[in-house]
C-alpha cells in the first residue's frame, strides 16, 4: 500500500480572503476540488502498486495520466494556498529586498510583472496555471504557464522552482466573477502572500 496523500491545513479560514476570494468559492475548492485530487491521487497510486506488482506494464502507463493529472492538482493547489493571505494578515505587501531587486531586474518593475503575468495567466486558453517560477540554470525569474494540472515540472524539467501559482481554472472564480477571468486575476494581487513568495526564492536560490 503506498503512502496515503492528504490535503494539507488550510492556512486562514475559508472566509478570509474576501472580498477578492469569496467564502463560497474556497470552500469548494479545497473541500471539493482538492479533495478530489487527493483522494484520486491516492486510487490511482494505490492501482499503480497493484499493477507493479503483477508487472502489468500496460496497466502501469494507463494510470500515468490520472497520476499526471490529480498528482498535479494536489502539487498545485498545495502551493496556492501558501501563496496567498488575507490583507488583514500581510496579504498584497511586498516589502522591498533581494526579492523586488530580482523583480525590478527581470522585469522593469513589480506593476510590469504583474501585467505581464496577468496578461499570460488570462490568455490560458481552457484550464491551467500562470507561474512565477526561478530557472536554476539561469539564475532568473521566469513567468510561464501550464495546461490543466500539469505542474511546472512537467514543462520545464524540474529546472524551473515555482515560486507563486495563479489557478485560473474556472472553479477558482466562476461563482463570484463569472466569466471575466481578467477581473479575478486582478484582485487576486491584493492576497498574495508575498513573504511565502520571497521564502520560497531564498529557497530556490540556494537550491
Ligand atoms: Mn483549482
Amino acid at each position: 500500500m503506498p503512502q496515503q496523500y492528504q490535503l494539507p491545513e488550510l492556512p486562514y479560514d475559508f472566509n478570509e480572503l474576501e472580498p477578492v476570494i469569496s467564502a463560497e468559492i474556497m470552500t469548494l475548492h479545497y473541500t471539493k476540488h482538492h479533495q478530489a485530487y487527493v483522494t484520486n491521487l491516492n486510487k490511482a497510486l494505490e492501482q499503480y502498486a497493484e499493477a507493479e506488482a503483477k508487472q502489468d506494464i500496460a496497466k502501469m502507463i494507463a494510470l500515468q495520466s490520472a497520476i499526471k493529472f490529480n498528482g498535479g492538482g494536489h502539487v498545485n493547489h498545495s502551493i496556492f494556498w501558501t501563496n496567498l493571505a488575507p490583507q488583514k494578515k500581510g496579504g498584497g505587501v511586498l516589502e522591498k529586498g533581494a526579492f523586488t531587486d530580482a523583480l525590478d531586474a527581470e522585469f522593469g518593475s513589480k506593476e510590469q510583472f504583474i501585467e505581464l503575468f496577468s496578461a499570460k495567466a488570462v490568455a490560458v486558453q481552457g484550464s491551467g496555471w500562470g507561474w512565477l517560477g526561478y530557472h536554476k540554470g539561469r539564475k532568473r525569474l521566469v513567468i510561464t504557464t501550464c495546461d490543466n494540472q500539469d505542474p511546472l515540472s512537467t514543462k520545464c524539467a524540474n529546472d524551473v522552482i515555482p515560486l507563486l501559482g495563479i489557478d485560473v481554472w474556472e472553479h477558482a472564480y466562476y461563482l463570484q466573477y463569472k466569466n471575466v477571468r481578467a477581473e479575478y486575476v486582478k484582485q487576486i494581487w491584493n492576497v498574495v502572500n508575498w513573504n511565502n513568495v520571497i521564502q520560497r526564492y531564498q529557497n530556490a536560490i540556494k537550491a
